[in-house]
C-alpha cells in the first residue's frame, strides 16, 4: 500500500502549507454536476476531494468516484460514514474511529466490519482519530454515532484525546464540529490540540467562507475540510 497521501501531507506541512479538502456527499450531488464541480473544485486551489456521507445507498459512491476520478486529477479520498461506502476506486481512506463517543460500533466494529473490503484493496489506509465536538447543531454524525460530542470549552478534554490518538497510532487527527454546525471548532481548542500533537489536525464543519478557512489555519489547522459551503455555492 502506498503512503503517498500521507506523505504529500507531510511534506506540506514542513513546508508550511495549509491544505484544503472539499467534502462531497453523493446523496446530495448529482452526477451529472460532477464535471462544472471539478472544475470549481479545481478553481478553489483544493487539494483533496473528500468523498463521505452519513445515509448513502450502497454502490452510489463507487459510481460518484468513478465519474469523479474521469473529472478530476486531485485525489479522491473516502470519509465513509459507514462501511458499505468503501470503493478502490478511489486513492484512499480515512481509516476513522470515532474517539470521542463511547459507542463500540464506531470505535473497531465498523473497522472490523471493513476488512473484507480492504483486504486485497489498492486505497491508501490513513489511520485516523475523529472527534466530535459540540458544533451546537444535532449534526448527523451525532444522531447517527449516538454519542456525545466534547464540549467546546472541555480542551483538556479534547486535547487528551487527540494524544491518545497519537499514543494509539493514528496518523492524523479530525477535529469535527460535525456538518452544518453553527459553531465551528474554536481556535482555541484547534490551537491547544495542535500544540500538543505531532501528527496533521484537520478540521471540519460549519466552515462557511475563505476569512474563516484562513482563521482555521490560523489556529492551527493544517487541513480544513469544507462541505455545505462548496455545495450551496456560498464559497
Ligand atoms: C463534515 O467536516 C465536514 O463532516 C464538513 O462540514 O459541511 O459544515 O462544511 P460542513
Amino acid at each position: 500500500m502506498s503512503k503517498s497521501i500521507l506523505n504529500f501531507i507531510q511534506t506540506a506541512i514542513k513546508k508550511g502549507d495549509k491544505l484544503l479538502a472539499i467534502l462531497l456527499d453523493p446523496d446530495k450531488t448529482s452526477l451529472k454536476d460532477i464535471p462544472a464541480i471539478s472544475k470549481r473544485i479545481e478553481k478553489l486551489k483544493a487539494n483533496f476531494v473528500f468523498v463521505g456521507g452519513s445515509s448513502i445507498q450502497k454502490g452510489i459512491t463507487e459510481i460518484f468516484v468513478k465519474s469523479l476520478k474521469n473529472n478530476t486529477e486531485l485525489p479522491v479520498i473516502l470519509f465513509p460514514g459507514d462501511y458499505s461506502q468503501i470503493t478502490n476506486y478511489a486513492d484512499g481512506i480515512l481509516f476513522l474511529s470515532l474517539l470521542s463517543g463511547r459507542n463500540p460500533e464506531y470505535l473497531i466494529e465498523q473497522q472490523i466490519k471493513a476488512v473484507p473490503f480492504l483486504k486485497n484493496t489498492s486505497l491508501e489506509i490513513i489511520p485516523t482519530g475523529y472527534i466530535l465536538i459540540d458544533g451546537g447543531t444535532n449534526s448527523s454524525v451525532l444522531k447517527i454515532s449516538n454519542t456525545k460530542p466534547i464540549t467546546q470549552t472541555n480542551i483538556k478534554l479534547a486535547v487528551n484525546t487527540a494524544v491518545a490518538g497519537e499514543y494509539k497510532g493514528k496518523q492524523l487527527i479530525y477535529l469535527e464540529a460535525g456538518s452544518g454546525a453553527k459553531n465551528p471548532v474554536n481556535s482555541k481548542l484547534i490551537a491547544k490540540v495542535k500544540q500538543q500533537i505531532s501528527i496533521p489536525l484537520i478540521v471540519g464543519g460549519g466552515i462557511k467562507t475563505k476569512q474563516q478557512i484562513q482563521a482555521v489555519f490560523s489556529s492551527g489547522a493544517d487541513i480544513v475540510v469544507v462541505g455545505n459551503a462548496f455545495e450551496n455555492k456560498t464559497l
